[in-house]
């Protein structure tokens, strides 16, 4: 591989997801890895930039659903690249995290980078996918006791599914067993307040070090 700057690499792995580039983002994976880029800030600040473009487009409609299925897949082949090194550390055990998001919501990228970089740090990740409803998050929380609840949500007609999985918890007379971080696009520490969350996690890295000090 010719030497490129840690810039460059950046900027081909946004580029690669905006331009719904396959073979692209794969090649720009290993070459960060080749790099020694960190694999988080590939995702981070390459992919994850890309994504923020394509949404921009989508509204501007320079892109369709097509193109939003598209990107998605092109972000999961690129992780998939990512993912073993983002996992390779053998760590202390931690406890259980139960993640997914909630009902209605079919965004499960953010999520599961969220769900990997958990396992990463020694969290054993119970990963409910994506659309999943309060009934089925309390029945885990129930049966298979985490000590945290994940939830995340992109759409802000899916936020309040968030407040509506809290309550559940409550009436279920869970809450108070378990704890809640919240995350996703549309969110802010206000709303995550005002329905009753423990956390909030603006991303990825900073929810699993709020699970983390949670366990210490
Ligand atoms: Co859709 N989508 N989408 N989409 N999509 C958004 C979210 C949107 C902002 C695009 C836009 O208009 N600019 C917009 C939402 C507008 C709104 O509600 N405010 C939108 C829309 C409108 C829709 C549809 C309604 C489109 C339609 O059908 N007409 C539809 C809804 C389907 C549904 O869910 N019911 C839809 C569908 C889709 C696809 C399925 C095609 C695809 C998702 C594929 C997939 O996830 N498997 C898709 C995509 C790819 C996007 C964008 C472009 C990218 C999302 C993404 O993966 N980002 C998105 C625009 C955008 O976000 N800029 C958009 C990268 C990912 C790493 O970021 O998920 O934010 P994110 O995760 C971050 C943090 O938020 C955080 O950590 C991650 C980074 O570290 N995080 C957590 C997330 N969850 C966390 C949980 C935690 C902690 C941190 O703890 C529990």
């Amino acid at each position: 591989m010719i030497w490129m700057s840690e810039k460059d690499i950046l900027k081909r792995l946004r580029d690669s997801i905006v331009n719904l580039d396959i073979e692209g983002v794969k090649q720009a994976c290993q070459d960060a890895l080749a790099q020694g880029i960190p694999p988080i800030k590939a995702v981070t600040e390459g992919m994850a930039n890309g994504m923020d473009i394509v949404g921009q487009k989508y509204e501007a409609k320079d892109y369709y659903l097509a193109e939003l299925v598209m990107a998605g897949e092109v972000m999961k082949e690129g992780m998939k690249v990512l993912e073993p090194y983002l996992k390779d550390a053998e760590v202390k055990r931690l406890g259980k995290v139960a993640v997914g998001t909630v009902q209605g919501d079919l965004h499960d990228i953010g999520k599961n980078i969220f769900a990997t970089l958990l396992e990463a740090s020694g969290f054993d990740v119970i990963d409910l996918g994506a659309n999943v409803t309060a009934d089925k998050f309390v029945e885990v929380v129930r049966d298979q006791k985490p000590e945290i609840l994940g939830l995340s949500a992109l759409l802000t007609i899916t936020m309040t599914e968030l407040g509506n999985v809290i309550k559940e918890l409550e009436k279920a007379d869970l809450r108070n067993q378990i704890k809640v971080i919240v995350g996703g696009a549309p969110l802010t520490e206000e709303y995550a307040q005002k329905i009753g969350a423990d956390a909030y996690a603006p991303d990825a890295v900073a929810g699993v070090n709020i699970c983390k000090k949670w366990v210490e």
